[in-house]
């Protein structure tokens, strides 16, 4: 069987998490075992093994055989699992997943990310003020921009459908709606978005582990 190794809320893990609660609420039933690294083992001589950056999520297709990075781990299992489509059913639609997907992971979780690192003592970060002031200021374009896609009123982020340009936006928001940073209260539509996702059944046993259903 397949493993998952994940930290709990951490939202590179919650991307692939929320993907496999989309492919399981459908037909296709995914049997990954996850394994929670919480206590700091994804520093672990075992994790690092895994993953020399010591970085989650991390998926075990065999044993001894890891593939890392999220979007890696997606599209791995879209190749093994290719129902329902994650990444869109036509040419275009494909292209507009990963467009939408790309713009979410570099446009605002990876500006969030640094401005995060850059206000907190940890064992890769210490306080910056001026790089945490430059890239939150990075980070409202592509929250316009997501906010704009989604003002024609369509229900999923790429279109009449859940994607897995859906599961990395709503890993970040929901990501920094728990930290308490980034506000979205400014962008209607994200908003709009965010509190009909995660109400999903779906989606509510990874933001919500305690609440059934
Ligand atoms: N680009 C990577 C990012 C992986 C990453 O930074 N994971 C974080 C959690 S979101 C992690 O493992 N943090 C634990 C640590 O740094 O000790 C991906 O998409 O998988």
């Amino acid at each position: 069987m397949m493993k998952l190794y994940f930290l709990p809320g951490a939202p590179s893990p919650n991307r692939v998490r929320l993907y496999i609660a989309e492919k399981n609420a459908e037909s296709t039933v995914l049997d990954i075992q996850e394994v929670n690294l919480q206590g700091g083992l994804q520093r672990s001589a075992a994790h690092l093994l895994r993953n020399p950056f010591g970085k989650v999520p991390v998926l075990e297709v065999a044993q001894g055989t890891f593939i890392s990075e999220s979007l890696a781990i997606a599209e791995y299992l879209e190749e093994c699992f290719p129902m329902p489509p994650l990444f869109g059913r036509t040419k275009l639609e494909r292209a507009r997943v990963r467009e939408l997907e790309r713009v979410a992971e570099l446009r605002v979780f990876y500006p969030l990310g640094r401005y995060v690192q850059a206000t907190v003592t940890q064992a890769e970060s210490f306080p910056e003020p001026g790089v945490a002031a430059h890239f939150l200021s990075r980070i409202p374009a592509g929250l316009e921009f997501l906010d704009r896609e989604l003002s024609t009123g369509k229900p999923y982020i790429a279109g009449d459908f859940p994607s897995m340009a859906d599961c990395t936006l709503a890993a970040i928001l929901e990501f920094a709606r728990a930290k308490g940073v980034m506000a979205v209260a400014g962008y209607p539509a994200l908003t709009e978005w965010f509190d009909r996702y995660r109400a999903r059944p779906a989606v509510r046993t990874i933001f919500h582990p305690t609440i059934q259903g």
